[in-house]
């Protein structure tokens, strides 16, 4: 079965009740192919996630942009899977590169709470991504793999996870991965997959790339042949399903 393209907009920590309605309503209005080629999934900040919820269309889908390592109680200020479950929050958002590297979320950290979300029935959208830094010293593969085995030896099952790679080096800085670096290192997660996963696991996992993505460079990403759709910061934030639908005009 083919992979069936993915399109997330991650709001990041932005927006008001009005903001946050006005992108709904251009959303809400957009021409995309249907959800059968296309799956649309947009992450607003925990707090306008019931709003999105119930004003967003039917075909489109909420994912939270964190939640808690475990089950939820005395951990002030963490949301916890089983909320985001009650309140019919299909999606969540692990490992984003800010959480790792402003909040010190370790790779394990991050495995562990991408198996408690799966195990309360979340589906998962998993980060991995390297620094400049380790980028330039020819250790990105190494990063990401160590990322990607974190979440691995944790969970039983890849179902319900799509892999986003975002090279720190690109988020936010309009400085956006070409597509044969985007295609390299996919290429690579998915070879580590099939070796260590398995061949269904690699063949089926959605691996989709994040990092400055745009009107501009999303069509010629989008043709690599294991880039399986976007995971858009900023531009997620104006007019962005341009992405949905001008790949497949
Ligand atoms: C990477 C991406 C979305 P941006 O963080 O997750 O953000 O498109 O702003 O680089």
């Amino acid at each position: 079965m083919g992979r069936k393209f993915f399109v997330g907009g991650n709001w990041k920590c932005n927006g008001t009740v009005e903001e946050v309605k006005k992108i709904v309503t251009v959303l809400n209005e957009a021409e995309v192919p249907s959800e059968d080629i296309v799956e649309v999934v947009v992450s607003p900040p925990f707090v306008f996630l019931p709003l999105v919820k119930s004003l967003l269309r039917s075909d489109f889908q909420v994912a939270a942009q964190n939640c808690w390592i475990r089950k939820g109680g005395a951990f002030t200020g963490e949301i916890s899977a089983e909320m985001l479950v009650n309140l019919g929050i299909p999606w969540v958002i692990l490992g984003h590169s800010e959480r790792r590297s402003l909040l010190a979320e370790s790779n394990e950290f991050v495995g562990d709470k991408v198996a408690y979300a799966l195990s309360q029935g979340l589906k998962v959208i998993a980060c991995v991504g390297e620094t400049l830094e380790q980028r330039e010293s020819g250790s990105t593969m190494a990063v990401v793999a160590a990322q990607t085995k974190a979440i691995a030896e944790k969970v039983s099952s890849w179902d319900n996870i799509v892999l986003a790679y975002e090279p720190v080096w690109a988020i936010g800085t309009g400085k956006v991965a070409t597509p044969a670096q985007a295609q390299e290192v996919h290429c690579e997660l998915r070879k580590w997959l099939h070796d260590n996963a398995g061949d269904e696991v690699a063949a089926s996992t959605r691996i989709i790339y994040g990092g400055s993505v745009n009107g501009a460079n999303c069509k010629e990403l989008a043709t690599q042949l294991d880039v399986d759709g976007f995971l858009v910061g900023g531009a997620s934030l104006k007019v962005w399903l341009f992405i949905a639908y001008e790949l497949y005009i």
